[in-house]
């Protein structure tokens, strides 16, 4: 499953470092890549180990907001 996202909130490169690490460390998640140009992620996950949901918490527990685009 691919997904894309918007995300607010990151301000600098290391914002980016930070959302795509936080990503990046659930179970599931096979790639991630976070745009701080365009405030956006593009996530690709095993469905039957993460969500939607989850992903935005992750995002949320590091300090900026995801929402799933669309
Ligand atoms: Mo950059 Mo972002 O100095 O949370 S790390 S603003």
């Amino acid at each position: 499953m691919k997904k894309q996202f918007d995300v607010t909130g990151m301000t600098c490169s290391a914002c980016q470092a930070n959302v795509t690490k936080a990503v990046s460390k659930l179970d599931g998640v096979e790639n991630v890549d976070v745009s701080l140009l365009s405030n956006s992620m593009r996530v690709e996950y095993d469905e039957a180990k993460t969500s939607v949901a989850s992903i935005c918490d992750a995002v949320e527990h590091a300090g900026y907001v995801a929402r799933e685009k669309g």
